[in-house]
């Protein structure tokens, strides 16, 4: 297909405090899982971009860490590509949750919104809204605009898809014309094997309880096409202490081979073919501060410091 004469496409950048439906925002958005989603927070690391088509618009989106006060290099380097994600944005969205409302860490992000990403449209995006009584969503709508001078509110549900769509064709506008960015077909530009990693990450923090989601990484080692049409995936999972390794693998070796049964069963739907899914847990009581670490992630190590 050859693209329409006013076409337009631009980026878009979710951003928000940790756990705010970004992700599942992104997903939706795109029609198809790109990025994890955990009940937990912190559970995206890098900048995923996720491409949707409204009419002649080509959309990227870019799913951003959440926003919270840094403690360790890691959250530093999330909190980082976050930002970056919105500097390099056309348009961004900011998603609270309408059952939280304007929090702390909400006020925070509207502190330092026109400084990082300013003289662009800034939508707010009230999300969970199947989580509050409708009655309450006005006064929400009416507080969060008197902080902030948001070019429009939406009110969705990310999860259940209500005004989404209302959003994305608002989006379309937005972006500036010019040609698409993307091939018409492709919906993400996160490397195989990364994706790969994530979905077994995802699988694990699920899992796992505590600190330990958090302590742990996960790296595609080889991506070996076989044959007969089936793929062998070897993945590493750091940790940092042998004591998390045991809790890793569990009573028996049960928790990692629920893991990899989990991961391998979305990996064979994801790819559409038989996956050969190998895991092993290697404890690296340093890896949080290796900048190959950070490079695998698709995180600056620098901006850790
Ligand atoms: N009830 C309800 N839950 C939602 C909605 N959208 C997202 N969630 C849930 O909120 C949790 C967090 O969703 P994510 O999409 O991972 O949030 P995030 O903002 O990407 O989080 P981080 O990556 O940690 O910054 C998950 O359990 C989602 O299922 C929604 O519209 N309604
Ligand atoms: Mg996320």
């Amino acid at each position: 297909m050859t693209q329409p004469e006013n076409s337009r496409a631009g980026f878009v950048a979710l951003i928000g405090e940790p756990n705010a439906g970004k992700s599942t925002l992104l997903n939706r958005m795109v029609g198809a899982k790109v990025s994890i989603v955990t009940h937990k927070v912190q559970t995206t690391r890098a900048r995923i971009r996720g491409v949707a088509l409204e009419g002649a618009s080509q959309i990227v989106f870019v799913d951003t860490p959440g926003l919270f006060r840094p403690r360790r290099r890691l959250d530093r380097a999330m909190v980082a590509a976050a930002w970056s994600g919105a500097a390099d944005a056309d348009v961004v969205v900011l998603l609270i949750e309408a059952h939280r409302g304007l929090t702390e860490g909400v006020e925070a992000i509207l502190e330092a919104l026109n400084e990082r990403a300013p003289d662009r449209p800034v939508a707010l995006a009230i999300n969970k809204i199947d989580r509050v009584k409708s009655e309450a969503l006005l006064a929400l709508t009416e507080k969060l605009n008197a902080a902030y001078p948001f070019t429009k509110t939406f009110m969705i549900s990310a999860e259940r898809g209500h005004g989404v769509d209302h959003l994305r064709e608002w989006l379309a506008q937005e972006v500036p014309a010019g040609p698409w960015l993307y091939p018409e077909d492709q919906i993400a530009d996160l490397p195989m094997r990364m994706i790969a990693a994530e979905i077994t990450r995802e699988k694990l923090t699920l899992r796992l309880h505590q600190e330990l989601p958090y302590q742990l990484t996960v790296e595609t080692e080889s991506w070996e096409e076989r044959k007969d049409g089936t793929v062998r995936i070897d993945q590493l999972i750091y940790v940092i202490r042998d004591g998390h390794k045991g809790i890793v693998l569990g009573n028996k070796g049960e928790t990692i081979k629920a893991v990899s049964q989990a991961s391998r069963a979305e990996l064979t739907e994801f790819l559409g073919r038989t996956v050969h899914l190998f895991l092993q847990v290697k404890v690296r009581p340093n890896w949080l501060e290796e900048r190959e670490r950070f490079s695998e992630m698709g995180l600056d190590f620098n901006d850790g410091d």
